[in-house]
């Protein structure tokens, strides 16, 4: 794909394009039978899209184009092809259709001339506004979320990422069911052929609704594990890799932990958070997680199914935000990483910002005005190591500034604030006092501080204010 190509496209050029036959695509339902499960895998090989992008007043065509660039890429990664383009310039959106109604027939001319058996819009449809255009164009019409969801399906692996993506995709399939039928319908083709009643759609509905909340279930209960697992690291420092999908978080954690999880040249291969060791320099670890990469538009409910993602995120002392260096939407990237951790964050985090693929960067003029803005980022390159040991000792650095040591006098529930301070800390000192209490000199990593904050409060007293920094011994 020529990505950078399409900024030389003139504007007004909405030719095809030109691609590979299509894999077969294989996608997972709600489990609502033979029948749905066929609506709702409707798209299946050698698909071919038209991409649909609407220049909103405050965007710039620029932008607009930018985007369909990556919706082109995200629909080669759901194994459709590309084949030809619509933008629109519109003050506001058409509430019924989205865009208006001269583009519509033109997007309906260029399905045939391209041949396209499916439209994809790079902007969050309505239910009534896709069902709307189908209706029109007599195709499939969806949106740049559920393009998402059938990567994310495609590339769940793990039972956890299953659970997730199939929670995801109810989600988003409840409101929609009624379309869903119509694809059904249509499937079935012939003239007078009937939708179902809506006592049908009403059955379904529930069904739906059942279904998600089983799941919720599955995954509270494998959240607990999740949980224990954590419990069980001790008072490791923990960092979390976050960034735009395709940065080379995983790549990163391979190369600092020297191991084999999958890396490829597509978005989101990563649905699951997995942690590993990594050594630092000065006898120091950090545990390091690999995490859900982010896109930008990427709806709420979806970026919250992946709960055990914001949870490892939430409960690190760092984060290791890795950006593509190489990347012609590289600040646009960065801005959405913030934005969306700013989203699920429940307070500020320490931040280290990895500049990766410095290998591929041909202009080194761009390091120097990267440093200006970046003064504290680390430029590496997971691919030839280069810039990794300034990177562990970054983790280092913040480590050792940002844990916290506290004397302080357990007053009550002695057992569990013990068992907590041995548990996430380092205890250096431990002793009865006369006066029946205990006494200890805990250093902790700055989220196990939080938690004992938020778990024990009222439990202990302090000794002296905390002292933060200094070396941990
Ligand atoms: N040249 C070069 N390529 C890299 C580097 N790091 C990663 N890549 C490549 O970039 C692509 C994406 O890398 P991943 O590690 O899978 O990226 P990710 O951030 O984990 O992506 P998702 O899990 O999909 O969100 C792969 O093809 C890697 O081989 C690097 O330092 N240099
Ligand atoms: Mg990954």
């Amino acid at each position: 794909m020529n990505r950078k190509g399409s900024s030389s496209r003139d504007p007004d050029d909405e030719r095809g394009l030109d691609g590979e036959p299509t894999a077969k695509r294989h996608r997972r339902s709600g489990d609502l039978g033979p029948e749905r499960d066929r609506a709702w895998s409707g798209r299946r090989a050698a698909e071919r899209a038209v991409l649909v992008g609407v220049v909103l007043q405050r965007d710039s065509r620029a932008v607009t184009e930018e985007h369909l660039d990556e919706l082109e890429l995200l629909a080669r990664t759901a194994g459709a092809e590309p084949v030809g383009r619509l933008v629109q310039e519109r003050s506001e959106i058409n509430v019924r259709t989205f865009i208006g109604r001269g583009k519509v027939e033109e997007l309906a001319e260029l399905c045939k001339s391209t041949e396209a058996n499916l439209v994809i819009f790079d902007d969050t449809l309505a239910p009534a506004q896709a069902r709307n255009l189908e209706s029109v164009l007599d195709r499939n019409v969806i949106d740049r979320t559920e393009l998402i969801l059938d990567i994310f399906a495609r590339h769940a692996r793990t039972r956890e990422a299953k659970l997730q993506v199939e929670l995801a995709q109810l989600q988003y399939m409840r409101p929609r069911l009624r379309r869903l039928w119509d694809h059904l319908s249509r499937q079935s083709g012939g003239i007078g052929t009937r939708g179902p009643g809506e006592t049908q759609l009403e059955v379904d509905r529930r069904r739906v609704g059942e279904k998600i909340a089983h799941i919720k279930e599955l995954l509270r209960d494998r959240r607990t594990v999740a949980e224990t697992q954590r419990k069980g690291r001790g008072g490791a420092y923990a960092a979390a890799l976050v960034g735009y999908t395709n940065a080379g978080k995983s790549s990163l954690l391979n190369a600092l932990a020297g191991t084999d999880l999958l890396t490829e040249d597509k978005l989101f291969s990563t649905l699951d958070a997995t942690t590993r060791r990594v050594p630092l320099p000065g006898g120091h670890e950090a545990l390091l997680t690999d995490t859900v990469g982010f896109i930008r538009k990427l709806p709420h409910d979806l970026v919250a199914s992946f709960r055990v993602t914001l949870e490892e995120i939430n409960a690190a002392d760092l984060l290791v935000h890795v950006a593509d260096v190489t990347s012609p939407s590289l600040e646009a990237h960065i801005d959405t990483v913030n934005e969306v951790l700013g989203e699920i964050l429940d307070g500020p985090r320490d931040t280290v910002i990895v500049f990766n693929k410095m290998d591929m960067l041909a202009d080194r003029d761009d390091v120097a005005r990267l440093q200006r803005h970046y003064p504290e980022a680390v430029f590496a390159s997971a691919r030839t190591g280069e810039g990794l040991d300034d990177l562990r000792q970054r983790v280092v650095d913040r480590l050792l500034r940002g844990s916290v040591e506290l004397d302080l006098v357990v007053l009550r529930r002695h057992d569990r604030v013990l068992s907590y301070c041995y548990r996430e800390g380092r205890v250096e000192a431990h002793e009865q006092r006369e006066d029946g209490h205990q006494r200890l000199r805990v250093r902790f990593p700055p989220a196990a501080f939080r938690r004992l904050q938020r778990l024990h409060a009222g439990d202990f007293a302090l000794d002296g204010a905390p002292a933060t920094g200094g070396e941990r011994t």
